[in-house]
């Protein structure tokens, strides 16, 4: 198998138990780590429960470890004292544990809420500036940098994708745009990771919907080519024949994250 010990933080999460199973095939060894219970470790993984906030136990959990899969942190919006302790110092802990240990290449699980604020009318690519819509889009704009900090001080490879909706289906119109298919996810962490060199790379990580607002030519060298289609659940949305109001959570790439009534209220 291609590596020996391979990491995925949020392993209890959504798509850490999607993503389980799935790569496998691609270590001896899949050590999975989360705050939250795991369940006990079947053949071939290994179980570390801890808090990414947690900086000796981030050094401990990454021993051995060659290539990270960094899914672990809050994944909505929330308060920013939680965001920062899961997301802002859990993504800064395991990037000096990899680079303090040698840990080659991570494929950071960011968003598409670092640029939230574009609206349906804008087709961008990895070269716009970004646009947070919460402070959980923030905190994933601050993993995306600190990813292409280490990148050039220390030769640590990143691929940050930045995923839209990976969900078994779109849920909601906008994410007819933003879905990405199980099938697509697991083909871009395994692009991300087997490429021959990525540097710091953004992906973003949509599967070939018929709409698209993101161009991932800037990525062309990881050859990742998305197979399915949220064409296939047209029949969830039909057209109504009215146009949205100005406000709907269609407006923007990040939806309703970008709403004022979505925004955290402490
Ligand atoms: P999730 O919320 O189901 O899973 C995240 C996991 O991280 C949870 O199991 C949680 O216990 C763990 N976690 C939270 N704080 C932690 C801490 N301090 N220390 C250790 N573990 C901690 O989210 P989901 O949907 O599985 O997403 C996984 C990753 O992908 C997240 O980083 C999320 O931001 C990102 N993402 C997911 C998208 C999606 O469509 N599902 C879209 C864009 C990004
Ligand atoms: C995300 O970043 C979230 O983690 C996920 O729960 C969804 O809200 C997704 O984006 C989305 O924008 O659909």
């Amino acid at each position: 198998k291609p590596f020996k010990r391979l990491l995925l933080t949020g392993a209890a999460g959504g798509l850490g138990k999607i993503l389980r199973d799935r790569i496998k095939p691609w270590a001896d060894v899949v050590v999975l780590s989360d705050i939250a219970d795991m369940g006990e470790a079947r053949e071939g993984e290994e179980i570390v429960q801890c808090d990414l906030a947690d900086k000796a136990a981030v050094m401990k959990l990454m021993e051995g470890v060659e290539a990270v899969l960094h899914f672990g942190g809050i994944s909505t919006e929330n308060t920013f004292e939680n965001i920062m302790q899961a997301n802002i110092l859990g993504t800064a802990n395991i990037y000096e544990a990899a680079h303090k240990l040698g840990v080659k290449r991570i494929v950071f699980a960011s968003s598409n809420h670092t640029v939230g604020f574009y609206r349906n009318t804008d087709y961008i690519d990895a070269g716009a500036v970004t646009r947070p819509d919460s402070f959980y889009g923030v905190s994933k704009c601050f993993g995306e940098q600190l990813a292409s900090y280490y990148w050039d001080r220390t030769g640590l490879e990143t691929v940050a994708l930045r995923i839209g909706s990976s969900f078994p289906e779109p849920n909601d119109r906008r994410m007819m745009v933003t879905w990405l298919s199980y099938d697509d996810l697991e083909e871009a962490l395994r692009r991300s990771l087997f490429a021959t060199r990525v540097g710091f790379t953004i992906l973003f990580g949509m599967s070939n919907n018929d709409v698209a607002w993101w161009d991932n030519s800037k990525a062309a060298h990881l050859g990742y080519k998305p197979k399915d289609s949220s064409s296939q659940f047209d029949a969830k949305f039909p057209d109504s024949g009215d146009y949205p109001a100005p406000n709907a959570s269609v407006t923007y790439h990040g939806g309703a994250f970008a709403l004022a009534e979505v925004r955290y209220k402490a």
